[in-house]
């Protein structure tokens, strides 16, 4: 969009403003919708209005006076334009989270603002009007079910849901006495294994919670901090107080000052606090089901890339800052925390056959493998995870069985990971009346461009019909979402965020879905995982190094021979390296760094590149895509006679090493590239950045967020190859100039690093959020029963209709004992 491009007064609707624009470039415009009608119905990007709008208006000034008016901001703000001549329909995004449909009538350019649904109606004439015209058709609208809860209204505040919250809180129970009493009881409902915590029935109203809170403030302040609860206790417990207040009388008399405030005037920072330090969550069970989900040798199989990675960090974290909660609040309560993935049969060597397995560096943590059963037995092979949902009924169930033997009673809190884990995370949690948390590491949906429009061609292939009906159905019933970063919620200025590609969408022939989720619902929150520190750390930290795997990277690196781990060599070893690693999905890209460096000669005589991921022989691929990615980077290196250059690593599963690599690149003073189409977070990034690595990285996803360009790192952009390459080759080139550029670079990626991305930043928030919407659930209940019944019928008549279509594996062996 032009810098000086007049932007709507926020009281004028695109409706309202864009008549006028039309008739200030009438004659133009004429042609230009002539153009866009010409070809009949079609839908169309932003690139390809404005190339047309290009041929229409062959005038360049013309054309820049026309874009750098309100048409200008209103073609630039479209998303797309669903054509129906006479009519071009307009989906038009102003800002993040933000749509306006209207229509323009190609003949005399009159316009007409268009509900979500008319315009979706518009998008299914392109592909099916006999569904577009059946008055009957299926509209799901999930937003007729919230109409009383709140929702924030700035796009600025979307992703802070934890803030909002507490400020509607804060509101709520200065207003209305109804509220406080609401706490009073949900205080009252706190127990561990039936033991009371916090109140009993003593200190059952609010005023008499208040006289009880004063009297005991008052007993405190003659006590030294740091006497122990239990020589109080006794005293406190006739009075009506329980447990879980503090395990000395400093922290009880910070927690008991900061109810009495809050049930005298409460303030928003003061009920956050408040919340985070209640004893509500003792046993999480973290659901992440398609497998390969194991400790070693996973790593680099088909479908198990980050998200296995991310849930082993967060386990770790998580139980770190539980036991350090619970010994703050003076309970001697053993957390548990369960891992719930697939027990696959197969393994195929890794240890996915084993049921129960304690989890690396925790003392109460374990992952619980429950298998895949059908009416023929227990299934033994791994299953794609676009195949895998005609087993996850049966799953939820016995998973369930298994979590509530082990852990003698319902979890505290549920969190699911992936579409499948988040599925049957929801269809737990609304068995047992369970807080849930959701986690979508990456929604298919946003990948494949038009796969809600194209479904039926895409569906045989992937199954989104069942898999966008999954992620609805556990977006509704999730209490609250976890998010890496903004832009996966609501994207960027150009770009709708993965879950606001959610809001409306229509796969015609099934269902349009008029609301699917609001991502200014304040379910939404950021909050961004860390790398673990004890494995990726800066190449400085010279002790700390694992010097044992030298030899093997250096093997790995420069030996010359190609073998069953590495195909390429580089000729040069006095060259900084430009490094890669990731599966071989399409949208990861790699082909394309590949070319890009191909293509660059000055890239090409600055740096080598190293690649890791995939393996070499599509032939031996399980994946479709990973196979199809195989076969363009033989015939890239080939193409561009790589050899001498490039090495390309197979995947590679020992995370320690995988550390020391990047540190080894760092030694080479070269940089870790990640080029993808798009990537929802990007553990690479920060894997790179924790060890010192400077990084470029997509400006489409969650790497845009969390490297700042030029301070941070660099952000490239993937369709654009040459600016990209020259981007590194210029940064190369400088550093050849500038000696202390590499190091800068690197130690502001580090920082960026040490404020905003780790572990214990991530785990205080995520339990702080399991505690605040423990109590938001509990007030705003008859709602929530109310939608539970919507998505029951929708998961009952819609999904499992979808999921009696689809292939079941058949070639299953009766069932068997799994492992101990
Ligand atoms: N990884 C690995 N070996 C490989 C490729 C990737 O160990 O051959 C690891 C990588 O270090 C990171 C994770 O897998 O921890 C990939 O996470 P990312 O978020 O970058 O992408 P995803 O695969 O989840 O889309
Ligand atoms: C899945 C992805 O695609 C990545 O972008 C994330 O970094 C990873 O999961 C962990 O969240």
């Amino acid at each position: 969009m032009a810098s000086n491009a007049p932007v709507l007064k926020r009281s004028e609707s695109i409706a309202d403003s864009m008549p006028e624009a039309l008739r200030q470039s009438r004659y133009h415009m004429k042609k230009c919708f002539a153009k866009y009608i010409e070809k009949g119905k079609r839908l169309m990007k932003l690139n390809h209005l404005m190339l047309e709008m290009e041929q229409a208006v062959d005038d360049k000034a013309e054309r820049t006076q026309l874009l750098e008016g309100l048409l200008g901001y209103i073609l630039c703000t479209t998303q797309e334009a669903a054509v129906i001549p006479p009519y071009v329909a307009f989906a038009i995004r102003p800002s993040p989270g933000l749509w306006e449909y209207v229509r323009v009538n190609a003949n005399d350019l009159s316009v007409e603002g268009l509900t979500g649904t008319e315009y979706l109606k518009y998008k299914e004439m392109t592909v099916d009007e006999t569904w577009a015209y059946d008055e009957n058709a299926l509209e799901i609208d999930f937003g007729a079910m919230d109409f009383s809860l709140p929702h924030l209204t700035l796009s600025s505040s979307i992703g802070n849901g934890v803030s909002y919250i507490s400020k509607f809180l804060t509101t709520k129970l200065n207003n209305s006495p109804w509220s406080a009493q609401s706490l009073v009881d949900y205080l009252l409902s706190l127990n561990h294994q039936g033991e009371n915590l916090m109140i009993n029935e003593t200190l059952n109203t609010v005023s008499k919670l208040q006289s009880a809170l004063i009297v005991a403030e008052a007993a405190l302040s003659s006590l030294p901090n740091d006497t122990p609860y239990q020589s109080f206790e006794m005293r406190f417990k006739e009075w009506g107080f329980e447990k879980g207040w503090g395990d000395n009388a400093e922290r009880v008399r910070e927690m008991m000052r900061s109810l009495s405030e809050i049930l005298q005037a409460p303030d928003p920072i003061n009920m956050e606090r408040f919340f985070g330090r209640l004893p509500i969550i003792f046993n999480v069970v973290l659901f992440s089901v398609h497998g390969y989900f194991g400790q070693s040798d996973v790593l680099g199989l088909p479908d198990t890339g980050g998200q296995v990675v991310y849930v082993l960090d967060q386990v770790v974290a998580f139980e770190e800052e539980l036991l350090l909660r619970i010994k703050q609040q003076g309970l001697n309560v053993k957390p548990q925390i369960l891992v719930v993935t697939r027990l696959i049969p197969d393994a195929k060597g890794t240890k996915c056959n084993v049921e129960f397995e304690p989890v690396m560096n925790t003392k109460h943590s374990h992952i619980l493998r429950v298998p895949f059963r059908t009416e023929n037995g227990v299934l033994r092979q791994w299953v794609s995870r676009f195949d895998i949902y005609p087993y996850l009924e049966k799953y939820t169930q016995d998973a369930t069985n298994k979590i509530i033997e082990i852990m003698e009673g319902k979890p505290d809190l549920i969190i699911g990971n992936y579409t499948d884990g988040n599925l049957v995370a929801s269809l737990m949690a609304s068995k047992l009346d369970t807080t849930l948390g959701t986690i979508a590491h990456a929604l298919e949906k946003t990948k494949y461009e038009d796969s809600d429009i194209k479904w039926k061609e895409l569906d045989s292939k992937y199954h989104f019909s069942c898999q966008f009906t999954a992620d609805l159905i556990a977006m509704n019933t999730a209490d609250f979402i976890i998010t890496s970063t903004y832009q996966e919620i609501a994207g960027s200025q150009e770009r709708p965020g993965q879950y606001e590609s959610h809001t409306a969408f229509t796969l015609p022939g099934l269902h349009r879905v008029v609301s699917g989720i609001n991502v200014f619902d304040p379910k939404f929150n950021i909050a961004s995982p860390g790398a673990d520190q004890s494995v990726y750390f800066p190449y400085t930290e010279k002790q700390k190094r694992f010097t044992t795997f030298r030899p093997a990277i250096e093997e790995l690196l420069y030996s010359k021979a190609d073998n069953a781990e590495h195909i390429g060599h580089l000729d040069d070893r006095k060259k900084p390296i430009i490094f890669s690693m990731a599966r071989l999905d399409t949208v990861k890209n790699i082909t394309g760094l590949t070319e890009w460096y191909g293509k660059n000669k000055r890239l090409r005589n600055l740096v080598n590149l190293v690649i890791v991921g995939g393996f070499f022989d599509p032939s031996k691929s399980k994946d479709r895509e990973e196979a199809a990615e195989i076969k363009k980077m033989h015939t890239l290196i080939e193409k561009y006679q790589l050899k001498g250059q490039m090495r390309w690593i197979a995947a590679q599963t020992d995370r320690k090493r995988n550390g020391e690599l990047y540190r080894s690149v760092a030694d080479t003073k070269g940089a870790f590239v990640q080029p993808a189409l798009y990537e929802a977070f990007g553990l690479t990034v920060i894997e790179a950045m924790n060890c010192g690595l400077p990084t470029f990285a997509t400006n489409q996803g969650g790497p845009a967020e969390i490297i700042v360009d030029g301070v941070s790192g660099f952000h490239i952009d993937p369709s654009n190859g040459d600016e990209s390459s020259n981007k590194i080759a210029d940064f190369f080139q400088k550093c050849k100039e500038d000696q202390e550029y590499w190091n800068r670079m690197s130690i502001q990626g580090l920082q960026r690093i040490n404020e905003c991305y780790t572990w214990k930043i991530y785990a205080n928030k995520v339990l702080n959020m399991g505690c605040i919407y423990s109590f938001w659930r509990r007030l705003y209940n008859a709602e929530k029963q109310a939608k539970g019944r919507y998505i029951q019928t929708f998961y009952n008549l819609q999904y499992k209709s979808l999921v009696k279509n689809m292939p079941v594996k058949m070639d299953e062996t009766p069932q068997e004992k799994p492992k101990e």
